[in-house]
């Protein structure tokens, strides 16, 4: 057993990890030490299980065998199984994507139905209908988005549109043609477009038609399949290319089309205040955590918590009313739109029950572990199931229909009002930590804040007061003392004048040490320039730009920013890091950024260095190909330096 130190510097986390501990709780501290020592071959990334003439594993010290069955080597067996990440990462955030998409076609069809059955027109022209499950809440937006999309605009109601977006992004998953997604050809900066067309030739592969462009969302995850069944591709080379492919896929086709979309049917987030970590949760409350990713649920839990009926009814169950709160991303997507407060990041989850104030833990897909239902078990809470895709044994299942979106989300909460009885007073305990923040940093708000433009950054960087912008992201991995480096990469870079973005549970990290508050900026955390820059603009050093999906509002910002100087984004003095990654997810993220051309660190090594060549391509070779490559170093101080080191080498070829 671990002592609760060790396991996460949030105070929280330790005094809850320590009662479970009292209560013999098993976390996922105690599941990781059961799997120690973890598989090496695993680990390095050369075991293969894909053929039964499998599996194979290479020895890694040089020795026999240097091959599996079918002669696949070291370097083949890695970038396969790596290109397998990226896609299932890619997948993930895509089908995120499909389902806000079709959300809002259903929306739109439902619309027109009404409309035609003699209901108000004009409220259902512009889709702000009640009697509509979705609504279209930021207009403005939808027709940005279609003008970009090179959609006419004049004359169409809100309804058109809508249907037409929908359209083009939903022909984005499927096309079958060789040209590059609509989405990305509309958001992208012509000079980072040309470094896409001309990647695979660099590399020596002209045979990539159309470079490094993604064609189809989900077709270039089908082909990452195809291309690692036994027997098809065997060139690290050629394999990786086609995981960059893969991987812009989701940043500028499925990612982008879940937040925009989103951001249509939502709202665009607007700078809230907000607050963070498990003293959110409210002791005589009724306490739903929504669990997830995608907020077509949660937006509308947290309508439904609003209810009168079901106020009333949690009252006279004896409690003050219902206090719905986030966790990872589904969690960061209400706080940035509506100020939900976050319970806290992945290494929360177990945590949030283990108070024994929740009634209900409603989750939809990704990130949530299957263990929530057994830690649920030891206490009164409910683990509710929403998404017909991730069904978890043992909890309540109350699938999710967006046509009846309303109807379901007041059966999900009258659930966890009704289990409010079956609390044990006796068995609460709350930590009361928690900490406020600025969140709400999306590209619309910082354009903005900053008088419509980005001129104030780019003077900023100019002048040297802030070196670069770094964009933090990613999740919590029990291999690193939770948030532990987060935290230390924000401060070492923050030090150095740095200003900061982020997103997912690095976000969540940051907000729950204070970090998106402007008077962080008066620490000595922070650098002169970064703090006069931040303190100019009033501003905290740092700006929570959402959920994972929403890493594509950086892209976007940095892609503006390309633009105004009129560069590639790999001209940028611009780094990433996930500095304790752990997901699929973010291996795709990873990938995307560097192939659009943002030199990208791990906190975590992937599974990748049993494959020397390809180490060497990702390390290497992609800043040759892509003008980005990865910086792999565990250790968060040497991380910052590196990643600094980076923004001056950029800053010098600008020239400035
Ligand atoms: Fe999951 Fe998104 Fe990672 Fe957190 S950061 S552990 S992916 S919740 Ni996206
Ligand atoms: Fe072994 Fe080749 Fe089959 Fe992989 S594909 S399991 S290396 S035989």
């Amino acid at each position: 057993m671990k002592k609760y130190k060790e396991v996460s510097i949030d105070s929280t986390t330790q005094q809850m990890y320590e009662r479970a501990q009292e209560m013999g709780i098993e976390t996922v501290w105690e599941r990781l030490e059961k799997q120690q020592p973890q598989c090496g071959y695993g680990l390095l990334g050369v075991c293969c299980r894909n053929c039964m003439m499998g599996p194979c594993r290479i020895n890694p010290f040089g020795g026999e065998p240097t091959r599996g069955v079918c002669g696949a080597d070291a370097d083949t067996i890695v970038a396969r199984n790596l290109l397998r990440m990226i896609a299932a990462g890619a997948a993930a955030h895509s089908d995120h994507g499909r389902h806000v998409a079709l959300t809002l076609l259903i929306a739109a069809e439902m619309a027109e139905k009404f409309k035609k059955e003699g209901k108000p027109v004009l409220e259902l022209d512009n889709m702000a209908s009640n009697t509509l499950p979705y609504q279209v809440r930021d207009a403005e937006k939808l027709k940005a988005v279609a003008e970009r999309l090179g959609i006419e605009t004049e004359g169409k109601t809100i309804r058109e549109l809508a249907k037409e977006v929908a359209e083009v992004a939903l022909h984005d998953f499927g096309k079958q043609d060789e040209e590059a997604l609509r989405f990305l050809k509309a958001y992208l900066n012509p000079k980072t477009y040309e470094v896409f067309e001309t990647a695979a030739a660099k590399a020596g592969m002209p045979w990539f038609e159309n470079g490094i462009l993604p064609r189809g969302i989900d077709r270039e995850i089908v082909e990452s399949l195809h291309r690692t069944h036994i027997g098809t591709d065997h060139d690290p080379v050629s394999i990786l290319l086609h995981g960059l492919k893969t991987s812009l896929g989701d940043a500028w086709g499925g990612s982008l089309i879940a937040t925009e979309l989103q951001d249509i049917l939502f709202g665009t987030p607007q700078v809230i205040k907000a607050e963070a970590n498990l003293g959110v949760l409210k002791e005589d409350y009724v306490n739903i955590v929504v669990h997830g990713h995608e907020p077509v649920l949660s937006e509308k839990i947290v309508e439904a918590a609003q209810d009168p009926e079901l106020i009333e009814l949690a009252q006279k169950y004896g409690a003050k009313g219902i206090n719905v709160v986030g966790m990872c991303c589904t969690g960061l997507e209400v706080l940035m739109r509506h100020g939900i407060p976050i319970a806290g990041n992945f290494l929360q989850q177990e945590m949030a029950i283990v108070t024994g104030a929740v009634e209900a833990m409603v989750v939809d897909v990704q990130c949530i572990m299957p263990a929530t239902v057994d830690v649920a078990r030891c206490f009164h809470t409910k683990i509710i199931d929403t998404s017909p895709l991730a069904t978890f044994p043992g909890a309540i299942h109350i699938k999710f229909d967006e046509r009846r979106a309303d109807e379901i989300a007041k059966e999900i909460v009258r659930t966890a009002v009704e289990n409010f009885p079956n609390r044990s007073k006796k068995r609460v305990e709350i930590p009361k930590e928690k900490m406020a923040g600025y969140v709400g940093f999306s590209v619309e708000a910082i354009l903005k804040h900053f008088g419509g433009n980005l001129k104030p950054i780019e003077e900023a960087i100019v002048e040297g007061k802030i070196k670069g912008v770094a964009g933090l992201v990613g999740c919590n991995n029990p291999k690193i003392k939770q948030d532990h480096n987060h935290i230390k990469i924000a401060n070492e870079l923050m030090k150095r004048d740095v200003l900061l973005i982020g997103t997912g549970c690095w976000a969540t990290a940051a907000m729950k040490y204070g970090i998106f508050l402007p008077e962080y900026a008066d620490t000595d955390n922070v650098g002169p320039g970064l703090r006069e820059f931040a303190k100019e603009w009033g501003i905290p050093p740092a700006l929570n730009m959402g959920s994972c999906v929403d890493c594509t509002r950086m892209l976007v910002l940095a892609d503006l920013i390309a633009r105004d100087l009129n560069v590639p984004i790999s001209a940028l003095p611009v780094v990433g890091s996930a500095p304790e990654a752990m997901t699929e997810k973010a291996v795709s993220i990873g990938t995307y950024f560097v192939a659009s051309g943002i030199t990208t660190h791990l906190g975590i090594v992937p599974p990748v260095l049993g494959g020397p060549k390809v180490v060497k391509i990702l390390t290497q070779d992609l800043y040759d190909i892509v003008g980005a490559a990865f910086i792999v170093e565990p250790d968060p101080y040497k991380a910052a330096r590196l990643m600094y080191d980076h923004i001056m080498k950029k800053r010098k070829e600008l020239g400035i």
